[in-house]
């Protein structure tokens, strides 16, 4: 059925009155979008309802996808697109003299994660839907999301992110639905009068689960996925316990947080809390189903499949362990067998620090019956890995060690499939991390590399792009991402390639525009626009960005009237509140910024913007507009990255060093057709190996770094306190943890080069073209069909779904 615009304006004008009750000429934009989103998810609700009816009535295999983080993004726009409703709407609307993108903004972007793996998540959810595959999310409806990030003086300050203040009219209450998840106390066993050993709990805290569930909008094919947020609330029949305010604090706290950490491990009570509230919720919801229908319990790992979004969702395994030992009553034996082949793993970091080990007395405290499971599954552990592997390998991957859990031991010895995220990933997974593991169960090891959803990404956030892709190519690329290739045959046909210029350059206008409207600063639309968007760390090395800004300004200043290409440089990047030498990268490069958007002398020649509180609408907002693709990570370091695919999708040509995804862009696009730079990954190990890196050497021998460097610190940047001196330390004097001086010089030449092929423009609008056709392979269509035939065993349930033909090249 096809809505027209006569009918949806009709609908439209009633849903705003039975919501307000007065005419939608009278309402306010929030009220207008309130009204426009019910409207949207009231078309959808039946087919919301239908897909569960459907997957329960054939008894498919339905997969979980457990994640402490997701970053849906904006919904209306999506949902409306993905239902086939956006064109109509956006009509409907202006004849009656709204504009949908103006009601778009009154939206609030749910910021429920940190970065890459709450996104990852959310593109996810789109395929999954989009391909009809039975997914569901599983995560944390967060009170307050990540920080609200705004500069003060150049310094990030952190405020709250309330987003929950406006009514977010997707999501829908699900009293039906609650669990209760305990807490602490004392636990033994007993025999029950059947003769069962029964868990006994006294003096626990009891948190009640309470479901909101959230539809997840698959293009074009009747599919509605749910993902489904659980929030903390006070039991009922407790209430009477919790007579102040303050009394209800340690039970309200649970959800009210994200923890705005993206790399470094919080030893935090209440992060443990939420990990297990969001797990013990989810694992008792699902094997709810197999009690109320009375299914064969061995069956479930044929019925369902849950994911562990990197290790904060690990407890899964001994809740799942828990509920069929206590209250099914099964043996061991049986229920392991069930949880190993029910769940899998997915890990998204190489970085010590962050992963994660609790304290086991933490531990035991909080969760006694959770701990002795895994005592049990370690000791079982032990026991089996000893005899064969001896004493080394058997400790080195115990789950206890030195007095803590081990998260990711946990996660390997409990999953059936263990994957990284990119090639390199994996393989250093497999060689290095998780090395051991690999002699344990090679066969669990396997990599998946990242992808990401077009339909945001591109066909939404890109529509000159989109349009003249399916002028020139047809529509089927939009199912069928794969037939982007033909694009290619557009590369030397001069009318496609000054349409891609103009549309760039349109692009480019639009975010100018923006810049100026935010920043108060005016850049040239026609300067080259290189952009680096990503959580602020050290390994991503935002400061080797900074240092070649900062060496470029010396240039321009030196010899001001020499011919420069212009050059925009743009950020966006969120730092961890307590990671100071990150928030003091931030703060030189905004005051970098002042000092060189001021000066006369540089003119157009550069301009430096650093957009505050970074996120997906913004980066929606970017993307298209991006010239460079800046993924400067110490090779090594970075797991994937998903903003290098987003980018290249965009026609952005990427700078990179040979880390995470950017192998495989290398390997789809072609290495001249990007610029590639540094050390690669096996000369980092050789050089950590050796112990003989002198970054005072480097610095001293280097005239032009020496010259940069210094700049840090001779007061070139007014406006700072100790952050030049704190960064020039770090690099000098404490050995440059990340090589940033080792791949200075050789960043600068590709940085040269970057400059010589921008002047000319049509060889560089042919390089954009073939990144923009060789993007194909990183859609998260083509990821999420590989997790769900190698890992998952879930089948497509949508004969109109986006189709997944294999691809040309290898992505394993
Ligand atoms: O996951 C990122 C990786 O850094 C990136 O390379 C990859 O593309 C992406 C998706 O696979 N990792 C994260 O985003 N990690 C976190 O956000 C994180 C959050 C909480 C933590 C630890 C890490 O406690």
């Amino acid at each position: 059925m096809t809505l027209t615009v006569k009918e949806f304006i009709k609908d439209f004008k009633v849903q705003f009155q039975s919501m307000y009750a007065y005419s939608y000429e009278e309402g306010s934009t929030e009220q207008l979008y309130n009204a426009l989103g019910m409207y949207v998810k009231n078309y959808l609700s039946g087919n919301w309802k239908e897909t569960r009816e459907k997957y329960v009535k054939n008894s498919v295999k339905q997969v979980f996808y457990f994640s402490m983080e997701f970053l849906p993004g904006r919904q209306l726009e999506s949902n409306a697109y993905n239902l086939g409703l956006l064109d109509t709407i956006r009509e409907g609307l202006q004849e009656m003299g709204l504009s949908f993108d103006e009601l778009e903004e009154a939206e609030a972007d749910p910021a429920l994660g940190n970065g890459g793996l709450g996104r990852l998540a959310s593109c996810f959810m789109d395929s999954l839907a989009s391909l009809g595959i039975p997914g569901n999310g599983n995560g944390i409806r967060y009170q307050y999301g990540l920080f609200r990030q705004k500069f003060v003086d150049g310094y990030q300050v952190e405020l709250p992110e309330n987003w929950l203040r406006h009514r977010n009219i997707w999501e829908t209450r699900n009293d039906k639905s609650t669990c209760m998840v305990r807490f602490g106390g004392n636990v033994w066993l007993e025999e029950n009068h059947l003769g069962f050993m029964e868990a006994k709990y006294e003096n626990t805290l009891n948190v009640l689960a309470v479901p909101y569930d959230t539809p997840m909008v698959g293009y074009r094919n009747d599919i509605v996925n749910n993902l489904r947020l659980w929030s903390a609330e006070i039991p009922i029949d407790e209430e009477e316990n919790y007579h102040t305010l303050e009394a209800t604090e340690p039970i309200k706290e649970i959800t009210q947080v994200l923890y705005p950490d993206d790399s470094n491990y919080e030893g935090r009570l209440l992060r443990l809390k939420q990990e297990y509230f969001m797990v013990s919720a989810g694992v008792q919801s699902i094997l709810r189903h197999f009690r109320k229908y009375n299914l064969p319990r061995k069956n479930i790992p044929d019925k369902v499949a849950i994911h562990i979004n990197d290790t904060h969702p690990a407890l899964v395994i001994p809740e799942m362990m828990r509920i069929l030992l206590d209250e099914e009553h099964l043996t061991w034996e049986q229920a392991w067998e069930i949880t190993f082949k029910t769940c899998s793993y997915t890990n998204h970091t190489i970085l010590r620090e962050a992963l994660e080990k609790w304290p086991i007395d933490m531990m035991k405290d909080l969760l006694p019956r959770i701990y002795m499971i895994i005592e049990e599954i370690n000791r079982r552990f032990v026991e089996t890995t000893m005899p064969i592997y001896g004493e080394r390998i058997t400790w080195q991957t115990a789950i206890l060690q030195n007095g803590v859990v081990n998260m990711a031991h946990l996660a390997v010895i409990g999953s059936h499939s263990v994957n990284g995220v990119a090639k390199l990933h994996t393989e250093i997974l497999m060689n290095d991390v998780l090395k051991d593991f690999f002699e344990l169960y090679p066969e669990r090891f396997n990599n998946k590399t990242n992808g990401i959803t077009q339909r945001r990404w591109v066909h939404l956030s890109n529509p000159g792009l989109t349009q003249l892709i399916d002028k020139k190519i047809g529509e089927e690329w939009k199912t069928n991402p794969s037939e982007l290739k033909v694009f290619k045959s557009f590369e030397k046909d001069k009318k496609t390639l000054q349409k891609l210029a103009d549309i760039k350059l349109e692009n480019k206008q639009r975010l100018a525009d923006y810049i100026e409207e935010v920043k108060g600063v005016k850049v040239d639309p026609k300067a080259i626009f290189d952009v680096q968007i990503k959580r602020l760390h050290a390994y991503k090395r935002q400061h080797l960005n900074l240092l070649h800004i900062l060496h470029r300004y010396l240039e321009i200043k030196e010899n001001p009237t020499a011919d420069y290409v212009p050059r925009v440089f743009i950020f966006g990047a969120k730092a961890a509140p307590s990671y100071i030498y990150a928030k003091q990268i931030i703060k030189v490069i905004n005051s970098l910024a002042n000092l060189v958007n001021n000066d006369p002398d540089v003119g157009d020649k550069l301009k430096i913007v650093f957009f505050e509180n970074y996120g997906v609408s913004l980066a929606e907002k970017i993307i298209p507009a991006a010239d460079v693709s800046e993924q400067i990570s110490l090779a090594s370091m970075e797991a994937s990255g998903t903003s290098n695919m987003k980018l290249m999708a965009n026609g952005a040509l990427t700078l990179a060093t040979l880390d995470g995804a950017n192998i495989e862009i290398k390997d789809f696009v072609g290495q001249e057709n990007m610029f590639i730079f540094g050390l690669s990954s096996n000369e980092v190990y050789d050089l950590k190996a050796a112990g003989d890196y002198n970054a005072r050497g480097i610095y001293e021998s280097n005239e032009k770094l020496r010259r940069t460097l210094d700049a840090l610190t001779d007061g070139t940047i007014p406006g700072l306190q100790d952050e030049g001196y704190a960064i020039f330390d770090s690099l000098v004097n404490y050995n440059d943890e990340y090589f940033v001086l080792k791949d200075f010089d050789s960043y600068i030449e590709a940085q040269r080069k970057v400059d010589e092929l921008y002047k000319d423009q049509k060889e560089w609008t042919r390089k954009s073209l073939i990144n923009i056709a060789s993007s194909a392979p990183f859609s998260a269509d083509y990821t999420i069909k590989r997790y769900a035939d190698d890992i998952w065993k879930a089948k497509q349930c949508s004969e109109q779904s986006t189709g997944v033909e294999p691809l040309d090249g290898p992505i394993a």
